[in-house]
């Protein structure tokens, strides 16, 4: 299935998008309103392309279907729940039919091995379990495969530490924050991750994470750091990078990804920048159709050095509401992370401060300095602010203010991670 031909899979993707309308056309009043409302029967649907006369869907319909209105399957077939609290507003229910789980911990399990774990791991899960996606959801793909598990979940760092060295963890999967926040706790337990544990992989995600970070991560910790990507809508994390580290496979037997303008909801040209949309080709309990993320990412079509062929999913570069536009120009989190990890003296911790002043946004950077570039000399200090105060002026075409602090100062995060601060009132 993983190296099956393009055109082989699109026809797969066909077949299943095809039953799976006439499904919810059938049976689900959510969808049958909503493909009446767009004037598109299922009849309609003659090709993968015509995918684009469906309805879209956004999270605001999870919102308002609280709690299981969008379930098409009877409560007896629920065989969990998952929810996902958000930021603003009421949660989002997902549920899952055996079925669904069944998928769900296939595709983990195909993402886990891809990047070259299985039998004779020993996978460390430190992402929450419970409600969220993560600890279960890599939990039961890591079993799947025959790996060790050690379900940790987060908090209790040292104790993690010790457990991942004397249980001699070869994988974990965490957010990217946490495991930076774990190699610091294991230094000031006197342990090196790098040298002091089996560890070799790292199953990173959740949360935005740049190319940079990456680098910074493997060569600190002296492991692979894979990214994994997935939303609690889509079932949980389910799709990652391979060891060749070219983009993330999304598995097109459950998935269908499009791209699109997020202003205008046209598809954009092959390997352009837009909003990712899914399909899921396959859930049971909670379908999901042309359901619009909102992260900003590019997909690549090409067969993978691996071998294989589905499409893969490049770093994500945003999100369509995590767009920061100080006087007037378009910023996002993930381009400051971008230049301040190109700066040796800058640490891997800092926060985005956004205020108004009067009519203007005003950004404010507070950067954690490493302790080695650490001074006492305030002209020392002085000269790397100006450095990185140029460096973001570059990066993002408008001014920034920089507040050194000292290594250790800003907050550390089990979970995801909270890199903006908005103290704007709108
Ligand atoms: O975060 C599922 C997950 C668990 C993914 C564990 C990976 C590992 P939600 O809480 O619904 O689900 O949040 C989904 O997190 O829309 C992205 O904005 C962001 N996100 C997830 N993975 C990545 C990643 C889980 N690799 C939201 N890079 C998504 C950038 C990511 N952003």
């Amino acid at each position: 299935m993983e190296e099956m031909p393009r055109a082989e899979i699109e026809r797969h993707q066909y077949r299943l998008l095809k039953a799976l309308v006439y499904k919810l056309y059938s049976f689900s009043p959510f969808y049958h309103e909503r493909m009446k409302a767009r004037g598109v029967h299922p009849d309609d649907i003659r090709s993968l392309a015509d995918v684009r006369k469906l309805p879209f869907m956004v999270k605001s319909d999870l919102r308002d279907n609280y709690p299981d209105k969008l379930f098409i399957a009877d409560q007896d077939d629920v065989a969990r729940y998952h929810v996902s609290s958000g930021t603003t507003g009421k949660p989002t229910v997902v549920g899952y039919t055996q079925n669904d789980l069944s998928n769900w911990t296939l595709s983990l399990a195909r993402a886990l091995t891809s990047c070259g774990l299985g039998r004779g791991d020993v996978i460390q899960v430190s992402y929450g379990y419970g409600l969220f996606t993560g600890g279960l959801g890599l939990h039961y793909g890591a079993e799947r495969i025959g790996a060790s598990v050690l379900p940790t979940s987060v908090g209790n760092t040292e104790r993690q530490i010790e457990l991942m060295q004397d249980l001699r963890a070869t994988a974990i999967a965490c957010t990217p924050s946490y495991l930076l926040h774990m190699g610091e706790v294991a230094e000031k337990m006197g342990i090196s991750i790098k040298d002091d544990t089996e560890l070799r992989a790292g199953i990173l995600g959740a949360e935005p994470w740049t190319e940079q970070m990456r680098q910074r991560i493997e060569s600190w910790l002296g492991i692979k750091a894979y990214n994994i990507y997935g939303t609690s809508e889509l079932s949980g994390p389910m799709f990652c990078e391979c060891t060749e580290q070219k983009g993330i496979h999304i598995w097109g037997d459950l998935a269908l990804v499009e791209v699109l303008d997020p202003e205008t909801g046209e598809t954009v040209a092959p390997g352009e920048t837009g909003e990712l949309t899914i399909t899921m080709l396959q859930k049971e309990a909670m379908p999901m159709i042309r359901y619009r993320v909102g992260d900003l990412s590019s997909v690549d079509y090409d067969p993978c050095p691996c071998g294989r062929t589905h499409p893969r999913l490049q770093r994500i570069t945003g999100r369509v509401d995590d767009m920061l536009i100080i006087r007037g120009i378009n910023v996002f989190p993930s381009q400051i992370e971008h230049a301040l990890m190109a700066i040796p003296e800058v640490g891997e911790h800092f926060q985005i401060v956004v205020d108004r002043k009067g009519a203007l946004d005003d950004m404010l950077i507070r950067i954690e300095v490493r302790k080695e570039a650490f001074s006492d000399k305030i002209t020392d200090l002085m000269l790397i602010r100006r450095k990185v105060e140029g460096r973001l002026r570059n990066a993002l075409n408008v001014a920034a203010e920089v507040e050194l602090v000292e290594a250790g100062s800003l907050p550390r995060f089990e979970g995801k991670s909270k890199k903006v601060v908005d103290r704007r009132v709108l």
